[in-house]
């Protein structure tokens, strides 16, 4: 698949927005050429493919310069439609995008700007933030993933967001965020996505993501 097209992906490692393209092209079987991106200095390549949002991921098919990821996403299930990743159901892929907007508006506001407040201020945000992964919660209650049987959109949103990425930047500063006792329903499926393989092969390494938030996270303060 995709043997005879050009597909380039611009991203960061330790980025959920890049992370989550990587888990829809492997879904895909898209064969594709990843160029990390070093964000205090971007390349001339980026800055000429997005002159006004200069963010990453970028993504080029054939010479069309995609970006946003929610947007990708779109374009690739709409490019290569087997193994789908929006629901077919126009209903449902709406709650898709809904609960989409919902991590990376709601909960990614609240919950980053945790990291940049002292212990006393941090304990409300993040309550906050536990109150909007409520919802997350009955979603996904008697499913395996947001998808159903399989990995889709919101799980590749979510997945690359929460668990592995808000939740390791919480974990550096000793937060334990989402228990097993009051969201069981979210944490029976972080181990399922730790079951499909795309999926891990998309995860950034632990401990080297925790010091990299961490280390995020105290610029912010300091700055
Ligand atoms: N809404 C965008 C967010 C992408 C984003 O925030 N990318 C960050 C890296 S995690 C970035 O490139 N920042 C560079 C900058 O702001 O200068 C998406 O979904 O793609």
């Amino acid at each position: 698949m995709g043997n005879n097209e050009e597909v380039k992906l611009l991203g960061v490692w330790a980025s959920p927005f890049s992370r989550r393209i990587e888990m829809a092209l492997k879904l895909k079987g898209v064969s594709y050429e990843y160029l990390e991106e070093d964000l205090e200095k971007k390349s001339s390549l980026l800055l000429a493919l997005s002159p006004i949002h200069k963010k990453i991921p970028i993504l080029v098919h054939n010479g069309k310069t995609i970006i946003e990821s929610h947007v990708i996403l779109e374009y690739i299930d709409e490019t290569w439609k087997h193994n789908p990743i929006l629901p077919q159901d126009p209903y449902e892929r709406s709650v898709a995008r809904i609960f989409a907007k919902l991590v990376d508006e709601q909960i990614v506001n609240v919950g980053f700007v945790s990291l940049t407040k002292t212990e006393k201020g941090r304990e409300g945000l993040i309550q906050q933030t536990r109150e909007l992964i409520k919802c997350l919660e009955k979603e996904l209650a008697g499913k395996d993933y947001f998808g159903g049987k399989t990995v889709g959109f919101l799980d590749f949103v979510a997945g690359s967001m929460i668990p592995f990425c808000l939740e390791r930047a919480w974990e550096g500063m000793g937060v334990e965020m989402i228990t097993e006792k009051e969201f069981p329903e979210y944490n029976k499926w972080v181990k399922k996505l730790k079951e499909v393989e795309i999926m891990v092969d998309c995860i950034p390494p632990r401990e080297e993501h925790i010091k990299h938030m961490n280390h995020m996270g105290e610029k912010i303060r300091s700055a």
